[in-house]
């Protein structure tokens, strides 16, 4: 019998929605070979990658029949219910509701307004400052809805006593909040959850600086 090909995640060390990836593959003890693809040098618009990804991002996960995941939380959520050990959501639906709402804050109405892509564009149209000016407030927005979901809830972590979804997606998006001068100061709840995460093997494997593709 052929050995099943293994997973492979296709990421760039910096990327945040790769470092999600990264945290829930390393979550479920999963130790997973990169491809880099290196969004400095546009390598996601080459035509070989956007004819696998047509959207020409990261992060995509390869799966042993080839078949290649896209977007971090379909891919997270694929890892939750193929790798159900070490959950990442809870049992409760209720619970688990709560969770994806304050995820999707950060997935779909933060990082997606301030990634490379819309950065560019704003810096094309008006001014470098002008783009930095719009992820700062962005992120500040999307952080400020996310400290108010989580302060209801008891720590340290996000959502209580584990880490879940939540804090996977909380803590790259805390790397792009500091790159835009933002002080943490003013989410005191968002800051225990980092403190808390911080020391866990599974978020410090996946630091942007622990891969193979870092800047050495
Ligand atoms: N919603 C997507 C977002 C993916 C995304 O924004 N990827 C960025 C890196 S963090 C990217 O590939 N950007 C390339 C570009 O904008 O050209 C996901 O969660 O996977």
């Amino acid at each position: 019998m052929p050995h099943p090909k293994p997973l492979r995640l296709f990421s760039y060390f910096r990327s945040g929605a790769s470092w999600r990836v990264r945290i829930g593959l390393a979550w479920k003890g999963l130790s997973v070979p990169q491809t880099a693809i290196d969004l400095r040098t546009g390598a996601q618009s080459a035509a070989d990658w956007r004819a696998r990804n047509p959207q020409a991002m990261v992060p995509a996960l390869e799966l042993s029949d080839g078949t290649l995941l896209t977007q971090s939380l379909a891919i997270l959520e694929w890892l939750e219910e193929t790798h159900p050990a070490n959950p990442f959501l809870p049992a409760d639906p209720q619970a688990r509701a709560r969770i994806r709402a304050a995820s999707l804050v950060i997935a779909a109405d933060t990082h997606p307004i301030q990634n490379l892509g819309i950065l560019k564009r704003i810096e094309a149209l008006t001014s470098a400052d002008h783009a930095r000016q719009w992820a700062k407030e962005t992120i500040a927005h999307g952080l400020a809805a996310f400290e108010a979901l989580i302060a209801r809830e008891s720590g340290p972590y996000c959502f209580g006593a584990r880490p879940t979804l939540a804090d996977i997606l909380l803590v790259p998006m805390l790397f792009n909040a500091r790159r835009f001068g933002i002080d943490l100061a003013d989410y005191p709840r968002i800051a225990e959850a980092e403190v808390a995460c911080e020391p866990l093997p599974a978020f410090q494997s996946a630091r942007p600086e622990q891969q193979p593709d870092a800047d050495r």
